[in-house]
């Protein structure tokens, strides 16, 4: 259904996206501009439906998660879609009900789908016809890593220069059917991380020693990520992947207080993806801001990987997905049974 034959409601989906090349640190933190360009893959099966009604008698935007008003992120919301209104030039507020089907705030990217799912629910309701590469721009001011999930497959997000934001916003690099990889995500801890991301990066650039370093050496890994997906690559998208990973947890423990998102069973399963590896299982690792290990495989070894990191102590969950497509609005059909 479109704009015109339903002005102001608007349901869209949106997935989370994994980065392979870390997005850690902002060089503004107002626009949410990154310091670093990242590489991610978007998946098909954790998502975020958000539902956006317009409501002229509101004198808020309500915004409600999971079932719970007033949510976490709810000012982060507020503040995109008041942007959402300036574009528009409209003063009408918003109903904003949105659910996961996974953790929230677990280290599973449940922001960048939320806010991707959200510009693009809004653009609709608005009626703004906002392009894609618009919407990531404004998805970015939400959160940094849901300017990725706009796009399916394979996504680079640019660091971009202009003190506006304008050119920090992300692209696709190949298409999920393109280089159909799987990944296995080992849960350990369903909880909401203790010092979120965006506390978490800022500590780290401004008492960690070693940010300098982290956000000069980023290109060459993004350069390596990028030829590795073209050429599809595993083993090079491997070694670098796992790097840059382990890099941003080495440059988050840096910070003063150290920032520690593993638990003993993140450890555990980082031992067990190497050692697949060795063993010629083709997948390799990559963790974000909470302790669930992602393993990232190549066609046909997921199954093989998610047995062996069920057995690990303490991981009392496996989900699986595929690579997917990009943020989207559902049809009448899809809003109803949602
Ligand atoms: C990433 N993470 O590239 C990195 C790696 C977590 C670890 O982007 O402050 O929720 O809202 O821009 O996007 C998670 O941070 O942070 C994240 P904000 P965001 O996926």
């Amino acid at each position: 259904m479109n704009t015109q034959s339903n002005p102001g409601r608007a349901q869209a989906v949106a997935f989370a996206n994994f980065a392979l090349i870390k997005y850690w640190g902002k060089r503004d933190a107002q626009l949410n501009l990154p310091d670093v360009g990242s590489i991610s893959i978007t998946l098909d099966t954790l998502w975020t439906r958000t539902r956006v009604e317009l409501d002229p008698t509101l004198e808020h935007d309500l915004f409600e998660l999971d079932g719970q008003a007033g949510a976490p992120g709810s000012a982060r919301v507020v503040a995109l879609l008041e942007r959402m209104r300036e574009i528009g030039g409209s003063r009408v507020r918003a109903h904003v009900h949105s659910r996961n089907n996974f953790p929230t705030g677990a280290g599973l990217a449940s922001s960048a789908s939320g806010f991707a799912a959200l510009v693009t629910a809004a653009d609709r309701a608005y009626g703004l016809g906002l392009t894609p590469t618009r919407r990531s721009e404004l998805a970015r001011i939400g959160s940094g890593s849901a300017a990725r999930s706009i796009f399916g497959g394979y996504v680079e997000m640019h660091r971009g220069n202009r003190s506006d934001g304008s050119d920090s916003i992300a692209e696709p690099l190949a298409a999920a059917d393109d280089w159909p990889l799987e990944v296995v995500i080992a849960v350990s801890d369903r909880s909401r991380k203790s010092v979120g991301s965006t506390e978490g990066m800022q500590r780290t650039s401004q008492t960690s020693p070693f940010y300098a370093a982290w956000v000069s050496n980023q290109p060459a890994d993004l350069a390596l990520a990028r030829e590795a997906i073209a050429a599809r690559d595993f083993d090079a998208l491997a070694d670098v992947s796992e790097a840059s990973a382990l890099a941003m947890h080495g440059l988050a423990m840096s910070a003063r207080p150290g920032l520690l998102y593993f638990n003993a069973t993140t450890m555990e399963c980082l031992h067990t993806v190497r050692q697949l590896r060795a063993d010629g299982v083709p997948v390799f690792f990559t963790v974000d801001a909470g302790p669930q290990v992602k393993a990232i495989c190549a066609p046909g070894s997921a199954d093989a990987v998610a047995a062996a990191l069920r057995e690990v102590r303490g991981v009392t969950e496996i989900l699986r997905a595929g690579l997917g497509g990009g943020a989207a609005c559902l049809d009448k059909q899809a809003r109803s049974s949602a």
